[in-house]
């Protein structure tokens, strides 16, 4: 295998978002579905941006100081450890990943490079649960607009596309589109496509009492909150205003997985790493 998971066997490791580390051969069934934190540390096939290699290290180590919090909100959170090598193998082990995840009754939850990490994730949650709706906060579309103009497949500008065609997904949701691009018309989608422009719970009704994988592209966030992140977006939405969200949708909908990305790993921005893993560990409350 190409791909491999870092060593968690220093004691004083602390997990994303202060979650408990475990190794992925010592993850034991849970009763209550709780979080399975596991990082990508490579870009899978980035196209816009600068490149993320190294966040999901960043993201642990900058959100190792919400133990105290998690140990108390989160106590069955754990994490898996941190994938790096070559990307499509990176790929396949992030699959693997989410399927033992499931089988072991968790919640996988990906800290991701760049968006594309979503993919592997969605897709294997698509396989495992029929019917399923993939919700994503994101400034942008990733619909493929560029789809035609490239040769090398799938990438974080338009992996929404490649996954809405086939039908794995009842529908794809996006919450929080403002780019300039996402007035174009650029869907390359074969099943429904809502955009949500407003970052509010008001506007997501239709979604009560279904599956939902939901995916954090961090750029949905405001560059003032979040400036590391690759392609920054004016006028967007509060951490406030996220994690309302995301509150909302673990109160009302099924969340069966869940992915965040886009964090450069700038340390004049260390705190982005506790906006990130605070709004993520609001989908899975156990
Ligand atoms: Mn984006």
């Amino acid at each position: 295998m190409g791909e491999e998971l870092d060593d968690l066997r220093g004691t004083e490791l602390v997990g994303f978002g202060g979650a408990s580390v475990v190794a992925l051969d010592a993850l034991v069934p849970t009763v209550s579905p709780a979080a399975c934190f596991f990082g990508v540390d490579v870009d899978l096939s980035k196209r816009f941006g600068d490149s993320s290699d190294g966040a999901a290290a960043f993201v642990r180590q900058w959100s190792a100081r919400m133990h105290p919090w998690a140990r108390v909100h989160r106590p069955s959170a754990v994490d898996v450890g941190i994938l790096s090598g070559e990307p499509a193998d990176v790929i396949r082990g992030a699959s693997e990943i989410a399927s033992r995840a499931f089988a072991s009754g968790y919640v996988p939850v990906a800290v991701g490079c760049d968006h594309t990490v979503s993919y592997p994730v969605a897709m294997t949650a698509a396989r495992r649960h029929e019917d399923l709706t993939y919700v994503y906060l994101d400034a942008h579309l990733d619909l493929g607009l560029h789809l035609d103009d490239s040769s090398d497949g799938v990438h974080n500008g338009n992996f929404v596309a490649a996954m809405a065609v086939g039908g794995a997904f009842r529908e794809v949701v996006n919450i929080g589109a403002r780019a300039w691009t996402t007035y174009d018309d650029v869907y390359g989608a074969d099943c429904p496509v809502t955009v949500v422009r407003e970052v509010d719970p008001a506007g997501l009704s239709a979604l009560r009492g279904r599956k939902v994988h939901v995916s954090l592209d961090i750029d949905v966030l405001d560059p003032v909150y979040v400036p590391n992140t690759g392609s920054r977006e004016p006028f967007g939405a509060s951490p406030q205003q996220v994690r309302n969200v995301l509150t909302w949708l673990a109160d009302n909908c099924a969340v069966v997985s869940a992915d965040v990305s886009e964090v450069l790993p700038d340390p004049a921005h260390r705190t982005t790493a506790e906006i990130a893993m605070r709004c993520v560990h609001e989908l899975v409350k156990e």
